[in-house]
């Protein structure tokens, strides 16, 4: 993925092209641009909620931190496809403080993405953030339950050239 801002002038001269080039590494993770999200959906790949930690760091990536409703209506749009899963792990627990719901860095979660009735108060059970494609919002999960997983990179690769 690309892009430059190189322009013509008036007076007839190509204005000095910076040139971007955005991509994911590994490359088996797709760019999103809109958003600088480099993700990957496994919807066969179904673990409960440590394992699924476990495997996207094993694969380069991180579970999905989704901390904007961007980023969910975006997993909304990639997951319309009936044939896949209804519910996928992605980042964020309250197993610390019960009711305290933070992404893996410690940052809190977005109390606006989970579904309506949701999180269940004071539940012990449910200690994990999962997506839930009918609700496209966020459920508390059981983190022992075995679902499909949403990866994303740590971070994409920006790379600026000015040429002269
Ligand atoms: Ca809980």
């Amino acid at each position: 993925m690309g892009k430059s801002d190189i322009m013509c002038h008036p007076d007839g001269h190509w204005s000095t092209p910076l040139l971007t080039c955005t991509f994911c590494d590994p490359g088996n993770f797709t760019f999103e641009e809109s958003l600088n999200f480099c993700y990957m959906v496994e919807n066969t790949t179904t673990v409960i909620y440590d394992d699924a930690k476990t495997h996207c760091s094993t694969i380069g990536g991180k579970l999905a931190k989704l901390d904007s409703p961007a980023k969910v209506n975006f997993m909304v749009t990639i997951t319309s496809n009936a044939s896949i899963n209804n519910i996928f792990y992605v980042d964020g627990n309250d197993r610390s403080v019960e009711t305290v719901w933070v992404y893996d860095d410690g940052t809190p979660v977005d109390m606006a993405l989970f579904s309506s009735g949701r999180p269940f108060s004071n539940n012990n059970t449910n200690d994990c953030v999962a997506f839930h494609k009918k609700y496209k919002s966020f459920i508390d999960e059981k983190c022992g339950k075995i679902e499909p997983v949403f990866d994303q990179l740590r971070e994409s690769r920006v790379f600026n050239t000015i040429l002269s």
